[in-house]
């Protein structure tokens, strides 16, 4: 199930083009659904966190929060920018854990993929109006309002889905009514509903965000051993609205220790 509201919203302002496209010959990036493995965890907790959403400082608070120390793998689900009010701070905070050699590892979330989709396949102009829709955007930008590079580099390097020995990590899921969920990237960004089992996951229990739930939810998934666990509590969202959901529910950014099930909270301090 593709969503591609967000994307069809602002070419339909501009142009007719075939936004619902066919994935296989999307030209992106590359056709190779890249993906890394992860197979040895020599020391440390591993960690992960969903989407941030330009809450940079409810992101710094988590990272305190968790005590987050070298030997730990810091795994970041996707969806950096957009929403919240900082979103180049977001990135430039991942940047630094990384120079001073914290082992975090950032996944492609849909909205890092529709900038370095819209900036590559669309005219100078889609891609402003584009632009102008990312709340706060504008520390993303050079003074012509183009990308700067070293963020769009970062975009295009990220990888679509990490595998560990006992979990998959992804922005939004997998389509479990392909044949092989593996080789379908977008789904991996966009899609909503979740496997039932694990069969053609290799057995392994899906860790993933986009679509915010409320906490019960994360918690239940996790004590019923379902086969995907949501994360994205939407941090963003705190004080905010959103379209079907009470806001009165959302807004904590979650942490999960991967080796515990545990789950550490931080409130929205950004909005
Ligand atoms: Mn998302």
């Amino acid at each position: 199930m593709i969503d591609t509201n967000s994307i069809s919203s602002v070419f339909s302002q501009v142009s007719k083009i075939p936004v619902g496209c066919d994935l296989t010959t999307h030209k992106l990036l590359e056709k190779q659904v890249r993906v890394r493995y992860f197979t040895d965890f020599p020391k440390g907790r591993r960690l992960v966190i969903p989407d941030i959403h330009g809450c940079i400082k409810t992101f710094r608070a988590l990272v305190e929060k968790l005590e987050l120390n070298k030997d730990d793998h810091l795994f970041l689900l996707g969806d950096y920018i957009d929403k919240g009010q900082n979103s180049a701070g977001v990135l430039d905070f991942i940047f630094e854990l990384q120079r001073n050699h914290f082992q975090v590892f950032p996944l492609m979330g849909n909205h890092e993929f529709n900038v370095v989709d819209t900036a590559q396949r669309y005219s100078s102009k889609a891609f402003k109006l584009f632009i102008k829709k990312i709340n706060k955007a504008g520390n993303l930008l050079d003074t012509n309002g183009k990308i700067k590079p070293h963020y769009f580099e970062f975009f295009k390097s990220l990888m679509y889905r990490f595998e560990l020995p006992d979990f998959h990590l992804v922005h939004a899921g997998f389509d479990c009514r392909k044949e092989d969920p593996f080789a379908h990237h977008l789904a991996m960004l966009e899609v909503r509903k979740q496997p039932q089992n694990l069969k053609k996951l290799n057995g392994k229990r899906v860790i993933h965000g986009h679509q915010p739930v409320y906490l019960e939810e994360i918690k239940q998934a996790i004590t019923n051993n379902l086969p995907a666990i949501p994360l994205d509590n939407g941090a963003c969202y705190a004080k905010r609205k959103h379209k079907t959901l009470n806001t009165n529910r959302l807004g904590k950014l979650v942490g999960l220790n991967l080796d515990n099930l545990t789950l550490t909270l931080q409130d929205n301090l950004d909005n």
